[in-house]
């Protein structure tokens, strides 16, 4: 069976639980990471050098490095649903999986964990407004891209879709002035309507 190491709490590990849920693959789960720890015994680094979540294994086949797991996992149990069989499709959902971790988390990062994980007196607050506005500008490219599509790449939803819920239910769900991005917000709204969705993404995203 899939095995799956890494807190709920965070946004790579839940695009992870998101995937098998949505497409019924049963899965074990193993807290690590965080307060959990356990990601620097040798027995994990042995399987992830980074020291990171998530983690799977699947049948002794190691992996790390999110998206990469959400490709394999959608590639191996959701093919023409999560995982386009067309080419060209697939490849539309796939750039939104490389805009969500090369581009987007690097600038929302700095934010969500300054105003999520850091104490109030440690914050950097021009750093914190830089990358809130960076995050603006990102996600407007990608509100623009919603007016009038259901998901990122098209009538269904996809690994595309996948990568970038955990990171756009952040921005939503932090205590910060946003811009009006309506089709992003309608969007969401669509992935709120998903029960594996609630399951895996909206849950506390603090580490206690
Ligand atoms: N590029 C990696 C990044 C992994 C990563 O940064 N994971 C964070 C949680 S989101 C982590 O392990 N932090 C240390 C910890 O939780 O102990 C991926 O997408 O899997």
């Amino acid at each position: 069976m899939l095995k799956v190491w890494g807190r709920t709490s965070s946004v790579n590990v839940q695009k992870v639980l998101w995937c098998c849920e949505e497409l019924g693959v049963p899965y074990e789960h193993v807290d690590a990471g965080g307060p959990f720890g356990g990601t620097d015994t040798p027995e994990y680094l042995a399987m992830n050098p980074n020291s990171l979540v998530p983690t799977i294994s699947d049948d002794g086949f190691t992996l790390w490095e999110s998206n990469t797991i959400v490709r394999y996992v959608a590639a191996r149990h959701g093919a023409g649903t999560l995982w386009p069989e067309d080419p060209a499709e697939r490849a539309l959902a796939e750039k939104w999986m490389d805009f969500q971790l090369g581009t987007l988390w690097v600038a929302f990062r700095v934010a969500f964990l300054g105003l999520t994980r850091t104490p109030p007196e440690e914050r950097d607050p021009d750093a914190i407004q830089a990358s809130l506005e960076a995050t603006a500008g990102h996600l407007a490219i990608l509100d623009d891209h919603l007016q009038g599509a259901t998901f990122v790449a098209g009538e269904g939803l996809t690994v595309g879709d996948v990568a970038l819920g955990p990171a756009v239910y952040r921005w939503l769900n932090i205590e910060i002035e946003r811009p009006d991005l309506p089709n992003l917000e309608s969007w969401h709204a669509r992935l709120e309507g998903r029960p594996a969705y609630r399951k895996s993404v909206m849950v506390p995203f603090t580490l206690t």
